[in-house]
């Protein structure tokens, strides 16, 4: 693909919007006509719920059918366009598989059947075994594992109880390690969307990070901006992603040893003394321990390591350094890698600390929320037990509650929490190596609900699912996340739920006050919270129902100002090189390179990633993205097909080191991994019984993760640590 093909591509995705109608329950062409021509438009403000980017959109309905889903163009976030995903979201609706009644567990553990039960039975259910746990055990022992913007409702719900124990996959999954490491050495960790200035850089650095196929809608195009702006691109990937296809530099790295690399390139930057002297002189501590930790790490010695020739090693540090502070190191965002993962975003924050990009323009700009006050509810109980006395005698400098602890502590009679709320979150498949202590939970926990849109493999383990509706059909909270343009934008639902599936905070609602805590739910419908927020900062629902959206001006720049002195949060007030509470709690105050498993004979790295038409584990059974990928391929480089007698386009299962066997999957035959990895999209491979379409199509990268090299300074559990081999299908 030549770059201007990358540029093309984030305009023309906007296409999968054409596949909605005829997918989208009206398959008749004289149909789809009378009710374009005939029922009235509409146009109600939505957040798109397909990732977690949450770009603001508009949901266009023609009478009672849902017709498409637009960017809308007042959200600088988004900039007025929807992905590939996002415009799919019209199969989200129409999924002929949604959940849309309550269903209660019939047997326990491994009994897969469940009955219909009614709202009033099923959420009675959940309030008396919930009672049942504080009488017996206190309420500090729930637990919940949530995800997205509804997270918000169950979080509230399960802390008015008494617990604080609330865990989300984007930390011990995804983004902590990185944002331990950055919080660490700047005070702050990496937000969501990243403060990355790509659009004004001169230079950009990807570690990974595989922009274009990882679609992340406006950091594709302040991506492709700074391609267009001719920024040096430098991408490290032992893999030829999309991304490498556009970079000037592709460095095809040794999978693990990323670490080697960036002590070399810190090592010539303090050599040739290319570091931005003024801003570390200000702004920094450790300067003369990192100088002296990095001296024995030259280029030479990282090629032994890294298989990156010592002269690319130097040109790459010198071109990062010459455009500093216009230079995004990008510092990734899915970071549990290889276990010293928060080491890694460390290496790479001090890196960002010598070239000075930390509130530099073309280097990470400080980004702003609107200062929206929370609806007023009383104070919350103080639990018992915080998750902080379970999780940090484990990990110690973990700053958010970590999934695999909890779960770790929810199994076998003398576990510590005895009940699980489940929410937006598909645990089996976003969990490595949790499938056992899953059945384990299944087991002896006296409570799991699941509250999901669609019959995914997590609600098999539920005693309840609650059904929710989709985002199109509900109120959230506002949007209110840390950007270069502050906004709000409203999610409200622009068509009723389907079936009896309800919204997350009405299902909060209703368990909070069947359990006594209708204090913390003073309202009767959302609306009223959010009306009564934008009225606080001059606006109101009313306005966003109109807009979708409200841009407030900022209160700080975005960037520092010359020469200023800004005071970090961290323990120094600076930016800290040297790291005194990593070395307090026992852990390398510098970042310390290991040199990762090589595989076994006849094994390969299991490699894995995104698609642009999927996220995670829930958009395989949405119609409309179906269409665009039914299945994930298996990329194996030309050497190793041959060896194996592999041919393109065939199916293999592929076998793990601890002998797990994966659906059969088809063979993609390609130069672009390496002849010691294979590569597969994550996600699919599902097995629920009730996703007709997704069920059985590709390979699950989860289920063939049974190692998990736990990262010790917060918990991430790093993926990568697991090596596959072939067995050849007969079909
Ligand atoms: N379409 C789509 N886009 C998404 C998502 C989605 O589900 N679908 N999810 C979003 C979310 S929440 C996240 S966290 C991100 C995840 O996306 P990223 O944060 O980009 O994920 P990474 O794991 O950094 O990137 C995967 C790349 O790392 C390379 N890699 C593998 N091993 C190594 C190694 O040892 N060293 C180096 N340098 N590279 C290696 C792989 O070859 C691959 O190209 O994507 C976001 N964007
Ligand atoms: N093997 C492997 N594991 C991974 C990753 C990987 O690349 N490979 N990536 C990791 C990363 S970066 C992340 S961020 C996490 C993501 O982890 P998760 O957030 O768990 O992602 P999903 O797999 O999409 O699971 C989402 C679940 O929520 C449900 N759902 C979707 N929409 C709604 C809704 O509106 N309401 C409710 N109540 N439920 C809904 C879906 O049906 C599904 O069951 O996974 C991590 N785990
Ligand atoms: S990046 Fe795509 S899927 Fe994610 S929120 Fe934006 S439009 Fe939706
Ligand atoms: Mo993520």
């Amino acid at each position: 693909m030549q770059r201007r093909d990358f540029i093309r591509m984030s305009s023309a995705v906007a296409s999968a919007a054409l596949l909605g109608p005829t997918l989208a329950g009206c398959s008749r062409p004289a149909e789809w006509q009378r009710m374009m021509t005939e029922a009235p438009a509409t146009e109600t403000p939505t957040v798109c719920n397909i990732c977690f980017w949450a770009c603001a959109a508009k949901v266009h309905t023609r009478g009672e059918r849902l017709w498409k889903i637009t960017g809308n163009p007042e959200d600088a976030h988004c900039e007025g366009r929807l992905c590939t995903r996002g415009t799919g979201g019209v199969g989200a609706y129409y999924d002929p598989n949604r959940l849309v009644r309550p269903l209660v567990r019939m047997g326990k553990g491994a009994d897969q059947r469940f009955e219909v039960a009614s709202w009033d039975n099923a959420l009675g259910l959940v309030a008396e075994r919930m009672e049942k746990i504080a009488r017996e055990h206190g309420p500090d022992r729930l637990a919940a594992l949530v995800h997205g913007p509804g997270a918000a409702h169950f979080s509230h719900l399960v802390r008015a109880f008494g617990s604080d124990s609330i865990a989300e996959p984007a930390f011990a999954q995804c983004r902590g390690p990185r944002d331990t490491g950055f919080f660490l050495t700047f005070g702050q960790g990496f937000g969501s969307p990243e403060q990355t200035d790509m659009a004004k850089a001169r230079c950009i650095v990807l570690i990974g990070t595989h922009i274009g196929e990882n679609l992340h809608n406006s950091q594709v195009r302040t991506f492709t901006d700074g391609i267009r702006n001719d920024a040096t691109i430098i991408v490290v990937d032992p893999r030829f992603s999309v991304a490498a296809g556009k970079a000037n530099h592709w460095l095809p790295i040794r999978p693990g040893t990323d670490i080697a690399l960036l002590l070399a390139w810190m090592n010539v930057i303090l050599a040739e003394r290319r570091y931005d002297a003024g801003y570390v002189a200000r702004n920094t501590v450790g300067l003369e321990a990192l100088c002296a930790h990095v001296a024995p790490f030259t280029p030479e010695w990282a090629y032994g390591e890294t298989g990156i020739e010592p002269a690319l090693i130097r040109e790459t540090a010198r071109l990062m350094a010459a455009a500093a502070p216009a230079t995004v190191v990008h510092p990734g965002r899915h970071s549990t890698w290889w276990g010293d993962d928060t080491q890694r975003a460390r290496a790479m924050a001090i890196l960002a600390g010598l070239l000075g990009i930390w509130g530099r323009e073309g280097g990470y700009y400080l980004p702003e929320s609107v200062a929206l006050p929370a609806y007023p509810v009383p104070a919350y109980p103080v639990p018992k037990t915080s998750w902080r006395e379970i999780a940090l005698p484990v990990f110690p400098l973990a700053g958010a509650p970590v999934t695999n602890v909890i779960l770790d502590n929810a199994h076998g009679a003398d576990a510590h929490y005895k009940g699980l709320i489940v929410y937006d979150t598909n645990l089996p498949m976003t969990m490595p190596g949790i499938r056992r202590t899953l059945e384990a939970a299944a087991q002896s926990l006296e409570l799991i609900v699941a509250v999901d849109v669609q019959p995914a493999e997590v609600t098999g383990y539920a005693d309840v699912v609650l059904p929710e509706c989709s985002y199109l059909e509900r109120h959230d909270p506002l949007r209110n996340s840390g950007e270069r343009y502050p906004a709000l934008a409203l999610r409200a639902p622009a068509l009723p739920p389907r079936g009896e599936s309800k919204p997350g905070w009405w299902i909060a609602r209703e368990i909070g006050t069947r359990l006594g805590l209708g204090r913390y739910f003073p309202w009767t419908d959302y609306t009223e919270v959010i009306d009564w927020q934008l009225r606080q900062v001059g606006s109101s629902l009313k306005e966003l129902e109109t807009t979708g959206i409200r841009a407030f001006p900022r209160r700080t720049p975005a960037y520092f100002a010359p020469g200023e002195t800004p005071r970090f949060a961290t323990p120094s007030g600076k930016i800290e090189l040297f790291s005194a509470t990593l070395q307090q709690a026992g852990f390398d105050p510098l970042p310390r390179y290991t040199r990762p498993e090589a595989p076994p004979a006849d094994h390969f790295h299991l490699n894995y990633g995104r698609a642009p038409q999927h996220s995670f584990s829930r958009t395989q059974n949405n119609p409309v993205l179906y269409q665009l990928m039914p299945e994930n391929l298996v990329w194996i480089h030309p050497t190793a097909a041959r060896r194996f007698g592999i041919r393109n386009g065939t199916y293999v299962r592929l076998v793990n080191q601890d002998g797990v066997v994966s659906n059969k999957v088809r063979v993609r035959v390609t130069e672009r991994t390496r002849p010691d990895s294979v590569w597969l999209v994550h996600g699919f491979g599902h097995t629920a019984p009730g996703l007709s379409l997704a069920r059985g199509r590709g390979a699950d990268d989860s289920a063939l993760m049974t190692r998990v090299l736990y990262d010790p300074i917060m918990g991430g559990t790093g993926m990568r640590g697991n090596f596959v081999t072939f067995r050849k299908e007969n079909a």
